[in-house]
This record gives structure tokens, C-alpha cells and sequence, in this order.
């Protein structure tokens, strides 16, 4: 069903979250003899983007790199209500978007289509409409965040205003007015991809038909690429010591980086909790500004003596998160509820216990909680700007998690779920309509 000729240029934006499910549906395209071509941007910010490019790029020496030299933004005009690397970047893409225009028509043989990041789509949907080229939108996060996204400034009244990521609830801050525009651009679209299936994401899915939106194609899980988790293998070696459902695993994504004060908390609430851990820490939003001195430092005594009775497992590099997920010694995933994240312990059907941190993490965090399979905590409050959650209460609700028979249950059953789903069934419909 699938025409051999079919060329695909990728442009996924920056950040993890974003460029993870870009290579992986890129490699679900190439299996199914697309030809593939990748946009790279440059500078690239952090060391896993450039470490997976690369490795993405070795691994299928078929794929043709286009790299995009980005403008530098001009500091007079760049926007100084944020200091996010990763956001930055998006803008800096942005206004560099129409450039692109001799890269795309320069491809051979010519593009069939183009896949675009949700960031980016109002600054290059105007490029390949000039050129004619067929645009789809890539959405890396959940179908009930894309409710909101394709209808805003209109909110469903299924979505709570506390969910709301923070910066919308100010009309004028430069994250409302990119969505916003983003938002507006979506019916000039051929369609929107996702990595989301209908069993998980039903009610939002039926929501998103029949709006006078470009057809959506649930086309998830993606599965991770065989190369994503070749550089810290000491987790996986410590989880085989380790009794079946027994440990807790807790990381909080590429992009959230916790105060100190506040590790200090969670690594009390793991200890009180009584449950082993494996910890991902993150105090630098850019893994390049990482290092490992300071660790015990940040982490305090208690942290380190259950690393050094082998109680607890921490760690600040990255490490692979499908095959720690997939790891029988996983009990429950302490997470900020980053799309990817949930898709993951989705598959692998470890209950979640959500702690959102910022932007569409509350949203993707009550997903998980309607489908029952994992707990999502709202009284927290935003990880990043907002109160010092206490140790106690986390080791609470860690073995909340953890004793809980219904969600494990659940987790089994969306996990069967996902891997029966009918994501072929809708790759197939995607290529479809590229034939009309
Ligand atoms: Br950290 C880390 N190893 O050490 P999300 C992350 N990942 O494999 P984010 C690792 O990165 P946004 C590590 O499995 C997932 O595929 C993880 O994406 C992988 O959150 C991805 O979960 C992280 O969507 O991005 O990075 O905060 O919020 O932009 O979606």
C-alpha cells in the first residue's frame, strides 16, 4: 500500500522531548523504504542532541543530512522574559525558517513531504507553501494537549485552567503569542502525526474529528531506536541485583533542572519511602553544564548511604530509559509526565507517579490518571517556580504508588493495549492520502 518513491524531510526542533520522536518515527518511515532526509539545526545545544544526531545518522548512512545554520537572534529583539536555552532555541529557528527555502527545493529526488515540529509551524508553513510541498505537523506531545493547542485561545471545557501550562495564563508573555500563532497556522497542514493510540487518548481523538482540523494519524508507541542507550550501562547492571517490582525509578526529563533545596527533599522522600531507587538528577538545564563533583554534596548523607549499601542508584548522565522501563525490577516511574515518558511507561506498563514540572506536563499527567494507571500530584504545584515540596509527603505518595494493586493492574492492561495498537493501520491511511 505504501508507494516506493515516498522522500520525507524531517525538522524536528530542539530539546529531547522534541528530536527523540523525530529520529524514531524517521527510522519507522525508513523501514518502510521512505527515503529520509534530516534537517539538522545549528549550533545544536545540548551534548544528547548532538550525541543522538550523530548516532541516528551512523546507524542509517541512507539518511541525508541537510544542515541549517541558524541566524543568531539579536539580542535587542530576542525575547528577555526567558533564559531556557531550549525555548531560545525555538525562536532562533523561528526566525531563521525562511531560509530554509533552498535547502527543501534543493532535495533530490524531490520531497513528498516535510514533518515539522509544533514549534516551528507558523514561520515554516509560509516556506513550503510557496513551494508547494505537502506539510505535516509532528505533535510531540498528548492528543489532549493537542485538543487545547489546535483550539486556542478557546479552552475544552475538559481542561482545567490550573492545568494550563503556566506562561498561557498570561496573554501577552511570548510563549502565549508563539502558541498562539502556531495554533492559527494548524489548518493549512495536510495533517498532524502523533505518538499517541486510540485506546490511551480516545475521548480527545473523537474531539479532534470532524473540527475542520487536517486529519490527526495516532501513530504511536514509537519504539526507541536499538542505538539510543549505548553510553551508561551501570543502572541496567544494578537493576539485575534487584528483586521483581521493587524499585522505584525517578527521573524528571532533559529540560528540568531542580533546585538544590528541593533534590535535597526528593532524596528524603525516597529514603522515607522505604523503597529502593534508581535516580536520574539533573541540576543543569543543559547537560553540558553538568558535572558529577557535587553530587554527594547536593544529594546529603542519607542519599549516599543507601547508594553505598546499595539501596538506592543515582546518576547524572544520560541513561536509557526505555531499558530501565522495560527492566522487570521497575515497580513505578516517579515522573515530570513529559510526553515521551508516558509513552514509555505506557508500553512498558509501569504506573506512573506524576509530579508535572512545567508546560504540558499536567495536561499529559491527567491522561494517565483517567486512564487509571498511575497518580498525578496537582497540590504540588509547578516543580520549577513554585513551593518546596517536603520529603515527607513524597515518600508518602511514592508508597501510595508503589502498594497500589488498581494501578498496576491498569498499567498491565494499557500496556497490552499499546502494543496491539493500530499504529500501522494508520501509517498505511497516511500514505493514502498522500495519493490523493
Ligand atoms: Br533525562 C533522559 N535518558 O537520561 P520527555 C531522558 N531520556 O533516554 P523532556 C533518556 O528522553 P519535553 C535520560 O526516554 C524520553 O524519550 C526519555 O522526553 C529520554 O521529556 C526523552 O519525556 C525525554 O518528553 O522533554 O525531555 O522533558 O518536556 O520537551 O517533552
Amino acid at each position: 500500500a505504501i508507494p516506493s518513491h515516498v522522500h520525507v524531510a524531517f525538522l524536528p526542533s530542539s530539546g529531547m522531548g522534541h528530536l527523540l520522536p523525530f529520529l524514531r518515527l524517521a527510522a519507522a518511515l525508513i523501514r518502510h523504504r521512505c527515503s529520509v532526509t534530516l534537517i539538522t539545526t545549528h549550533p545544536i545545544v545540548s551534548s544528547a542532541e548532538s550525541q543522538a544526531i550523530s548516532t541516528f545518522l551512523s546507524a542509517f548512512p541512507q539518511v541525508t543530512e541537510k544542515k541549517f545554520t541558524l541566524i543568531p537572534l539579536d539580542p535587542t529583539t530576542a525575547d528577555n522574559n526567558t533564559t531556557d536555552p531550549f525555548f531560545l532555541q525555538w525562536e532562533t529557528i523561528r526566525r531563521s525558517a525562511h531560509l530554509l527555502s533552498p535547502l527543501l527545493s534543493s532535495s533530490s529526488p524531490p520531497l513528498s513531504f516535510l514533518v515539522t515540529d509544533p514549534t516551528l509551524m507558523a514561520s515554516v508553513i509560509s516556506v513550503t507553501k510557496n513551494l508547494c510541498l505537502p506539510n505535516y505537523i509532528l505533535f510531540t506531545s498528548s492528543a489532549r494537549m493537542l485538543s487545547l493547542f489546535s483550539f486556542f485561545p478557546s479552552i475544552p471545557p475538559s481542561i482545567p485552567k490550573a492545568s494550563l501550562p503556566p506562561p498561557l495564563l498570561d496573554s501577552k508573555s511570548s510563549f502565549t503569542r508563539g502558541l498562539s500563532e502556531n495554533s492559527k497556522s494548524i489548518e493549512l497542514f495536510d495533517g498532524v502525526l502523533i505518538n499517541s493510540f486510540e485506546e490511551l487518548e480516545k475521548q480527545s481523538l473523537d474531539m479532534l474529528l470532524n473540527k475542520g482540523l487536517p486529519p490527526v494519524f495516532p501513530l504511536g508507541p514509537f519504539l526507541p531506536l536499538e542505538f539510543e542507550g549505548e553510553s551508561c550501562f551501570a543502572p541496567l547492571e544494578w537493576l539485575e541485583n534487584q528483586r521483581e517490582s521493587s524499585v522505584v525509578y525517578v527521573s524528571f526529563g532533559s529540560r528540568t533542572a531542580m533546585s538544590e533545596e528541593q533534590i535535597r527533599e526528593l532524596g528524603k522522600g525516597l529514603v522515607l519511602s522505604g523503597y529502593k531507587f534508581l535516580w536520574v538528577v539533573k541540576s543543569k538545564i543543559v547537560d553540558k553544564e553538568e558535572t558529577g563533583d557535587d553530587l554527594a554534596e547536593i544529594l546529603g548523607h542519607q542519599v549516599m548511604n543507601k547508594v553505598k549499601n546499595n539501596t538506592g542508584f543515582v546518576v547524572n548522565q544520560w541513561v536509557d530509559q526505555w531499558r530501565i522501563l522495560s527492566h522487570k525490577a521497575v515497580g513505578g516511574f516517579m515522573s515530570h509526565c513529559g510526553w515521551n515518558s508516558v509513552m514509555e511507561a505506557a508500553w512498558n506498563g509501569v504506573p506512573v507517579l506524576g509530579w508535572p514540572q512545567h508546560g504540558d506536563q499536567m495536561i499529559n499527567g491527567e491522561v494517565i490518571e483517567a486512564a487509571g494507571w498511575g497518580l498525578c500530584v496537582k497540590t504540588w504545584g509547578w516543580g520549577l517556580n513554585n513551593h518546596l515540596v517536603k520529603g515527607e509527603e513524597i515518600g508518602d505518595k511514592i508508597k501510595e504508588l508503589m502498594e497500589n494493586q488498581m494501578v498496576r493492574i491498569e498499567a498491565a492492561r494499557i500496556s497490552e493495549a499499546a502494543k496491539a495498537g493500530g499504529s500501522s493501520e494508520n501509517l498505511t491511511k497516511l500514505f493514502q492520502s498522500l495519493k490523493k
